[in-house]
């Protein structure tokens, strides 16, 4: 009895130590969103994984503590050659670690319900916009102002559902300080519901194994006030309205738009492909060493079969075929647009 006493309290002792270490590490980034909420906000995620982790800390100080205390009471003493004793089943034991979990599992079941149930929640007035997932980055169009982004920008405080589909593979929509996670499936819509509490710049990244730049799909997640919110959209709305007036402005758009500028950069940063800044009748040297000239023809080649040529230092499996996308006048847009680029 005397060890069980023992073996019980330690369990409990060590059961908190466990939580307040973890806890105090934070083990979660910033909470951003309404259905990441907190630990008290009961039905929210943040509130779901903490009980998690206290249920976590006890089964392992359960699992942990009696075998502790067994390698240490219970050791051989010196001299003693004897058997172990021999046990058999314990019946009570057995339906005591079967009944008792199985309460457990159906209250999680049944919290995890709760907790999806509201945040999966829909406010009449959430604001929609379309998700491109595609190897390896990240469209935005915002249907309402009719313009296509990289970045995506939310107004704080707003609700929004995003509406996300992939044009190739399944990817993973995942910002970490809203917590919620989504597939983005091709040939189907799946449905992201968020409302940002935080303003602040955060970043989506893809939380599926989608290929070799998998870890490279990353786009900016930008939270801002509702004021610089309209702003932006002021701005991008202005931008698409005179860009569409010229065939260069239509070959950025269209770069935006096909997710060319996730990709290529047109200010000098390497991002998942090389820039496009200054590469128009510039040298580019191809990864079997010879040297060739960006011109019109080896852009179109780049976009119809980019595996045909590739340049040094790049993936050439990162870029897809834009060959049943682009129509011939649009890919002489974005070689417009490319030569403006000096
Ligand atoms: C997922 C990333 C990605 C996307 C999206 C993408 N590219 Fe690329 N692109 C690359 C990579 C990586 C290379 C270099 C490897 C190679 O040559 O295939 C490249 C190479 C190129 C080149 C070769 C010349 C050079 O040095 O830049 C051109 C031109 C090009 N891309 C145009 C485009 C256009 C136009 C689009 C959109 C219609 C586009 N790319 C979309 C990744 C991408
Ligand atoms: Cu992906």
């Amino acid at each position: 009895m005397r060890h069980y006493v023992t073996v019980g309290i330690l369990v409990i002792v060590v059961t908190i130590l466990t939580y307040a270490g973890l806890y105090s590490v934070d083990l979660l980034p910033v909470a951003a969103s309404l259905q990441a909420g907190s630990i008290n906000d009961v039905g929210s995620i943040d509130w779901l994984w903490n009980w998690e982790l206290v249920v976590m800390c006890f089964l392992f100080s359960l699992i942990a503590v009696p075998m502790f205390y067994s390698f240490v009471v219970f050791r051989r003493r010196k001299g003693d050659t004897s058997d172990g004793e021999h046990m058999e089943g314990n019946t009570n034991l057995e339906i005591a670690w079967t009944v008792l979990p199985l309460i457990l599992v159906f209250a999680f079941a049944y919290m995890g319900a709760y907790s999806l149930g509201d945040i999966r929640r829909m406010d009449l007035d959430a604001m929609s916009i379309k998700v491109r997932a595609q190897q390896f980055t990240w469209t935005f169009e915002y249907p309402e102002y009719g313009f296509f982004s990289n970045e995506l920008h939310l107004p704080v405080d707003q609700q929004v559902v995003l509406k996300m589909t992939s044009t190739d593979v399944i990817h993973s929509f995942w910002v970490p300080e809203f917590r919620i996670k989504q597939d983005v499936v091709p040939g189907r819509i799946t449905e992201y519901i968020v409302t940002p509490t935080l303003i602040g710049p955060y970043e989506v990244r893809c939380a599926e194994l989608c290929g070799t730049s998998h870890y490279n799909m990353e786009n900016a997640v930008i939270v801002e006030s509702r004021a610089n919110f309209d702003i932006w959209v002021a701005e991008q709305v202005a931008i698409a309205a005179a860009a569409a007036q010229t065939p260069e402005g239509q070959g950025q758009l269209l770069a935006v738009k096909n997710g060319c500028s996730g990709c290529h950069s047109v200010d000098g940063t390497r991002l998942t492909g090389p820039t496009w800044f200054g590469i128009y009748g510039a040298d580019v040297e191809l990864a079997d060493g010879r040297t060739i000239v960006v011109d019109d023809a080896f852009i179109i080649e780049s976009i119809l079969d980019p595996k045909a040529k590739e340049v040094a230092g790049f993936s050439p499996t990162s870029m897809p075929t834009y060959a049943t996308v682009l129509t011939e006048e649009e890919i002489a847009n974005i070689i417009a647009y490319i030569k403006t680029l000096r």
